[in-house]
């Protein structure tokens, strides 16, 4: 088996394509943080301890609409989770509301 230098670099090349597309690890380190107990999905209790860590609301009240909001940009597919591919969706894409993007973001470089 020769291995050549173009092979190679080719093979360089399809790796950092990979990374660039996908950065799957990170994604998944960032849900894994939100999934509290683990079963591959990310609750709205979960969801709002999150939040609570990153910026506690004002009142118990204003930190349910929070929640709310954020599970109904997040839970595409409306089953009441946000599953990893919703959550990397988002990541990727980062639409709408600026705000709540803005405090996803800070979360997931906590
Ligand atoms: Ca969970
Ligand atoms: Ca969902």
């Amino acid at each position: 088996m020769s291995n050549t230098r173009e092979q190679q670099q080719q093979q360089h090349k399809q790796v950092e394509k990979l990374a660039a597309l996908a950065p799957d690890v990170e994604i998944e380190r960032v849900f894994t943080r939100f999934d509290g107990n683990g079963d591959g999905r990310i609750s709205p209790s979960e969801l709002a301890a999150v939040l609570r860590a990153i910026a506690p609301p004002p009142s118990e009240s204003a930190g349910g609409r929070e929640v709310a909001s954020m599970m109904d940009e997040l839970d595409t597919d409306r089953d009441g989770y946000v599953d990893l591919g919703e959550f990397a969706a988002f990541h990727g894409h980062g639409h709408g509301d600026a705000e709540h993007e803005a405090e996803l973001r800070a979360a997931f470089d906590v």
